[in-house]
């Protein structure tokens, strides 16, 4: 099987996925696809890579130390010899032997398991060897909003690859988000630009950038989504809130994608849904060959499994 660039911004053919649970669903009926866990020996991974398997939402490949790697199979119920495993000599060398997998065609999926995320990223990032397609690579998180009626995603990005994104880099990850969310069905997503105050103001620069994606998009130089900002995290998530500060715009309260100014904004708005409303997120990374599951190593097991399925759908590939 070839694997080519997953077209993330091809038409939605679903009805729009509104919560995590649907997603879930959503993925079963399209897997199994063949995920391929580099350093595997990670408990949370391994145990997300087992339910997955169970679920036929996915067929793991585990790259690490073959015999650790039985060792924890077993502890978890499982027959080793039922498994695919793939030595590696170190986190490094997994790494390397993953992303060779997805570029060989025997994985559709990759996924981070005890090794750095730094050091699974500069694999991908590998000019020779990685898996670029030429485009921008971001982390997208979605989550349950805790309480909309009717239920709806929450997406934030980026929160995981970024660090300091310029605006070409804030232009091509609302692009990366929103071909996301048109996978899950919503064909017109609402991006908000996430800043700490809703006016363009010169002592807080995410602002004006803000501004100028929002002019973007109304001159149709941003497509596929609608654009506003800035915004801040009460107006861009609440009616109430936006109408109280006297915002008008269809995306003001009613936002699909919050795009945070920076790493650490979307790094922690995203690990707040986990630590402190102990709520479920499923988050991937998009813009590469393939989709890159990049876990934090204490995130839950659940939240592997839903990011499995999430990269289902932006890999977007049944078999
Ligand atoms: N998309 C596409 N290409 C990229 C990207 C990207 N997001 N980032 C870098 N590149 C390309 C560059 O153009 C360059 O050609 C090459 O990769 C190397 O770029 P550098 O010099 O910036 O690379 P690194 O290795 O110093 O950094 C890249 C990382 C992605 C590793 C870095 O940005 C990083 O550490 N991000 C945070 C990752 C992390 O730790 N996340 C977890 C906690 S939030």
């Amino acid at each position: 099987m070839v694997i080519g660039a997953p077209d993330l911004r091809g038409e939605a053919h679903l009805k729009p996925i509104t919560t995590l649970d649907q997603l879930f669903a959503e993925a079963c009926a399209r897997g199994p696809l063949r995920l391929v866990v580099a350093a595997a020996e990670s408990d949370t991974a391994l145990a997300a890579a087992v339910l997955a398997r169970r679920r036929l939402l996915a067929e793991p490949l585990l790259v690490g130390d073959p015999a650790g790697l039985s060792a924890r199979l077993t502890a978890l119920g499982e027959d080793p010899g039922s498994w695919e495993l793939h030595p590696a000599r170190d986190d490094a060398d997994a790494a390397r032997r993953a992303v060779a997998m997805v570029r060989g065609g025997e994985a559709s999926l990759l996924m981070k398991g005890r090794l750095a995320t730094r050091e699974l990223l500069r694999a991908v990032l590998d000019r020779a060897d990685g898996l670029r397609i030429g485009q921008l690579l971001s982390d997208v998180l979605v989550a349950d909003h805790p309480h909309a009626s009717p239920p709806r995603l929450i997406g934030v990005t980026d929160g995981g690859i970024n660090v300091a994104p310029t605006l070409a880099q804030k232009r091509a990850i609302i692009e990366n988000a929103a071909a996301l969310f048109r996978r899950l069905g919503h064909p017109r997503p609402r991006v908000a630009c996430l800043c700490a105050f809703e006016k363009v103001t010169s002592s807080m620069p995410h602002t004006g950038e803000a501004a100028e994606l929002s002019r973007l998009n109304e001159a149709g130089e941003l497509a596929g989504c609608e654009v506003f900002g800035p915004l801040a995290l009460d107006n861009a998530l609440s009616l109430e809130a936006a109408v109280a500060k006297g915002i008008s715009h269809p995306v003001a309260g009613r936002a699909d994608v919050l795009l945070a100014p920076d790493i650490e904004t979307g790094n922690a708005l995203g690990k707040s849904f986990t630590w402190v409303a102990r709520a479920r997120v499923a988050h991937v990374v998009v813009g590469a060959l393939a989709p890159v599951l990049i876990p934090s190593r204490v995130e839950w097991a659940e939240d592997k499994l839903l990011s499995i399925a999430l990269g289902v759908l932006a890999a977007g590939e049944a078999r």
